[in-house]
Order: C-alpha cells, then sequence, then structure tokens
C-alpha cells in the first residue's frame, strides 16, 4: 500500500465513537498528524488520555475549520451525515473526504467479502465467517457489526479474509472499496431522514460493487426483491443470484425443502431448511446469500452445510429471551425499521404481542400496520415515534394499543395480554437512540426485564 499518510498528512477524523476512535488510532500509527473532533464536549470524549498519548489532537463542542487549519483529509464517521460542515468544507474545497471501511480496505492485504442490504446483514456476516471459519479461510469478521476493521485489518496475511457487514452509511464514503465478493440482501426503505429519496438509497448501496469485475469477483443479488434484482444491469463481475421462490440457473435457490446451489459443478443440494437453527422466511434468504457466496468462491457444499447447520441466531436478531408462564419471550432489538419487524413478525405461526417504537428515522408505518391487523394480537408502544405508530395503527384498525411512558414497563405491559402459547416479540421498527445509547442495549435491558420476570415466576412456583 501506498502510504499517503507517513509524512504527517493533516488529518481530521470526525465522531469519536467507535469507528472514529479506531480510524484516528490507525493513522496517527500509520504517521499521520491526526485532530479527533466531536459534537461533545472534551471532557465527555472517551479514552482522552490514551488518545492524546498515540500523539492524537482532541477536538470537543463541534468542528474545526477545513481549510484555517489546513486538513488535508477527513474521515467521516458513519452515523455523522455529509451535511455536516466538516464535510461540506472538505468537498468544497476539494479536499479528501473518507471512512473507516475505505482506509481498512486500503490497509488489508486479505481480500473482502462484504455484505450490504437493509436487513439481515448482521446474521449474514456472521454466517459467511462460520462457513469460512470452517472451511479453514481463518477469516476476521467485522465491520458494522460493532468491530471496526481498521483495528485489525493490517494484522491479516494475504492468505486470511476479511468479512465485512457494510452499512450505506459506511459505503457513503468508499471510493476504491473493491470486495471480491458482494452481497446485497435487500433494499426496502431506512435511514430515508439521511438518504433522502430511495433512489439515492439503491445508489449508495450498488456502491459496495461498482470496483468489481476483476477476476473471480462475485456478486450476490437477491433475485426476490425487484430493487435488488435490477441492480444485475449495473454489475460487471459475476452475479450470483439467491432465490427462495424461483428455480435458478446459476446461483442459490430453495427446491423440496432443500437450499441448492447450481454453478460451474452442477445444480447441488447444499442444506435442508428444517436443519437450520435460524428460523423464519428471512432467514432462508440470509442463509441462501451465504450459501451463494461460499459455495460460489469455491467452498465444498458439504463444508458450507456443517456450519450452517451448527449457525446459532446472533444476539439482538430474533433472540430467544426465555419463556415464563408458557409464553415465549423474543428480542429483535436490531429490528430498527418497518420492514425488519414485518419479516419478525411474518415468521411466526403464534399469537404475537409486539413491543414496538422507538426514534422514527423517517419511516412510513402504513405497511407494518397492515401486518399488525394480520397477524399480532395486541401492540404495546414506547418511545418517541410512538404517537406516529398509534396514527398509523389506528387508521389500519387496530385497536389492541397499550401505550407506556418508560421502556421498562413494556414487557410487564405485554406479559399482562399474553396467555400461554403466545409470542411476546420487543422489534421496535425504531432506532433506539431516544432511550438507549444503542439498539444493543435496549436488546439487554428488554432481557434483563424478562429474566426478572423469571426469576420472580420461579420464586411463587418454590413458595
Ligand atoms: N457525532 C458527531 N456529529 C454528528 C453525529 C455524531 O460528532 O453529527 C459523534 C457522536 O457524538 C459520537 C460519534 O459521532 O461520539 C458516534 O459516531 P457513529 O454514530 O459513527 O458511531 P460509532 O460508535 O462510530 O459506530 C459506527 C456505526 N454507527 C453508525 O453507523 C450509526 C456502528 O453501526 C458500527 O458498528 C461501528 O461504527 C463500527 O463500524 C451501528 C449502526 O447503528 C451498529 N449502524 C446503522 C445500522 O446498522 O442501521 C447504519
Amino acid at each position: 500500500m501506498n502510504n499517503r499518510w507517513q509524512d504527517g498528512r493533516k488529518t481530521l477524523v470526525v465522531g469519536a465513537g467507535k469507528s472514529g476512535i479506531a480510524a484516528a488510532r490507525a493513522l496517527a500509527r500509520l504517521g499521520a498528524s491526526v485532530t479527533l473532533c466531536d459534537t461533545k464536549t472534551l471532557e465527555d470524549l472517551p479514552c482522552r488520555k490514551e488518545l492524546e498519548a498515540a500523539g492524537i489532537t482532541l477536538y470537543g463542542g463541534g468542528y474545526p475549520s477545513i481549510r484555517e487549519n489546513g486538513f488535508r483529509e477527513v474521515v467521516m464517521s458513519p452515523g455523522v451525515p455529509l451535511t455536516t460542515p466538516p464535510a461540506q468544507e472538505a468537498q468544497e474545497q476539494g479536499v479528501t473526504v473518507t471512512g473507516e471501511l475505505e482506509i481498512a480496505y486500503l490497509l488489508s492485504q486479505a481480500p473482502f467479502i462484504a455484505v450490504t442490504g437493509t436487513n439481515g446483514k448482521t446474521t449474514t456476516t456472521s454466517l459467511v465467517g462460520a462457513i469460512l471459519q470452517e472451511a479453514g479461510w481463518a477469516p476476521l469478521v467485522g465491520g458494522n457489526i460493532g468491530q471496526p476493521l481498521v483495528e485489525e485489518v493490517e494484522e491479516l496475511a494475504g492468505d486470511r479474509w476479511v468479512v465485512a457487514e457494510v452499512s450505506s452509511f459506511q459505503l457513503e464514503t468508499t471510493d476504491q472499496f473493491h470486495p471480491r465478493a458482494s452481497l446485497i440482501l435487500n433494499i426496502t426503505p431506512d435511514h430515508l431522514d439521511r438518504h433522502g429519496a430511495m433512489e439515492n438509497y439503491r445508489a449508495i448501496k450498488a456502491r459496495i460493487f461498482r470496483n468489481q469485475g476483476g477476476d473471480g469477483d462475485i456478486t450476490v443479488l437477491n433475485y426476490d426483491d425487484p430493487l435488488v434484482r435490477t441492480l444485475a444491469e449495473e454489475c460487471r463481475g459475476r452475479i450470483l443470484f439467491f432465490s427462495r421462490r424461483e428455480k435458478l440457473e446459476q446461483g442459490a435457490y430453495v427446491d423440496e425443502g432443500m437450499i441448492r446451489f447450481a454453478g460451474p459443478q452442477g445444480d447441488l443440494s447444499v442444506v435442508a431448511i428444517d436443519d437450520l437453527q435460524i428460523k423464519g422466511a428471512h432467514n432462508v434468504e440470509n442463509a441462501l446469500a451465504a450459501c451463494a457466496a461460499t459455495v460460489g468462491l469455491g467452498i465444498e457444499p458439504a463444508v458450507a452445510a456443517k456450519a450452517m447447520i451448527a449457525f446459532q441466531p446472533v444476539e439482538h436478531r430474533m433472540e430467544p429471551a426465555g419463556t415464563v408462564a408458557g409464553v415465549d419471550y423474543v428480542n429483535d432489538s436490531k429490528g430498527t425499521n418497518p420492514d425488519a419487524s414485518i419479516k419478525a413478525i411474518e415468521s411466526y405461526n403464534k399469537p404475537v404481542i409486539l413491543i414496538a417504537g422507538g426514534k422514527n428515522k423517517g419511516s412510513d408505518f402504513a405497511e407494518l400496520a397492515q401486518i399488525i391487523k394480520q397477524r399480532v394480537k395486541a401492540v404495546v408502544l414506547v418511545g418517541q415515534a410512538a404517537p406516529i405508530l398509534e396514527r398509523a395503527l389506528r387508521q389500519a384498525g387496530v385497536d389492541r394499543i397499550t401505550g407506556v411512558r418508560d421502556f421498562a414497563d413494556t414487557v410487564p405491559a405485554a406479559a399482562a395480554m399474553a396467555e400461554p402459547g403466545d409470542v411476546v416479540l420487543l422489534s421496535p421498527a425504531c432506532a433506539s437512540l431516544d432511550m438507549f445509547p444503542n439498539y444493543e442495549v435496549r436488546g439487554q435491558v428488554f432481557k434483563d426485564l424478562v429474566r426478572q420476570m423469571e426469576t420472580k415466576a420461579g420464586r411463587q412456583q418454590s413458595r
């Protein structure tokens, strides 16, 4: 790699969260003169002493001027929109604007498998990682999943692999990013408060494959998703579709309950859907995508099948959280948009009591309200988006709605309406940021509330 930072290149990293801190540290190591800024005050910035000891200048309470400080590069954290002053000013001045994913890619000798899509990214990324692990490819798994890649890629030899969950926010700041395999799972409305129109969101997702086209590059696309299917026209790599509904000549599909892969080696049977521990139609899609990518890259179907059968649901994604009085509690805190919650609700044949609400991201809840009307027994609403959700639900004719003020009241309110055989599903359809630092904390609090109920129920039984 040509190290453009080695001679003290003045670089501003915007956002001192996980991604920004990791990028700042890596760039300082590479020789850049790094300033890390954040809207938080200096006192509130994490790891302050350690960052300063690494030679990083900290700037709190806003953003320094690009021109006045002579910055030659700006690294944006994914959660900071490109409309914020440092990105705007940099663009006006022709200063490079980049992101941590791009830097990780430039630093890595190992090839990337990159997974994007509105929903299913975390499960599919983890599953691809598990299959590679089983095949002895020793992958590094990270990215939007919560582990900044820039922290570890430098250590990775060229014969290893990086499996990266990539978000639209990260793709916005890519330039040379060129994964060996890219996967687009689905594109449904999300983050429209940031990306504006759907067309823009789709175009940003398409950046994942825009540098592909070399020998051995593959692009895995969802045949059943109309927006994703049409992206094939823009791809230059080998396209492998996956479909839950149609038999494909090339790619992964379902036939009589079996996941199959059709490729140069013929039409191969991979694994029975019933043998998978991840359940629901959306998880069949995730498994199909992982199968297409890994078997498409040359992993034996039997090896892929072994890993797929052993694979457990990931945390906060339709994760069983406990059973109390015959009622199953499920933590789908990562269901942060209406489509994710629709898929979660649709995967149950039992009566569902839904806990929803949080910070709205400009979503339209009309379709979710229709599905709730058809399939959900009662709804508990919480958080900033509760009034908008309630309006959409009432318009669809849903009337079993309970509003609660505090998140701690959601589980007791749902439990009060539940009967043995029901499922209480936390799938908020909204971000967590109005009440929690992130969806993980929200999911953990939900699980703690269920555990408290379990303990109480156990105590009552033993009396
Ligand atoms: N900040 C500003 N100005 C702003 C906004 C934020 O200075 O206008 C500061 C905040 O005060 C905070 C920091 O920026 O100190 C936060 O940066 P960030 O929001 O980029 O969060 P990170 O902790 O760096 O985490 C990011 C991803 N977050 C987002 O994309 C919002 C994490 O994805 C990712 O796991 C992590 O990098 C490591 O790669 C989370 C996510 O919610 C899971 N992703 C979205 C999603 O999946 O829907 C895209």
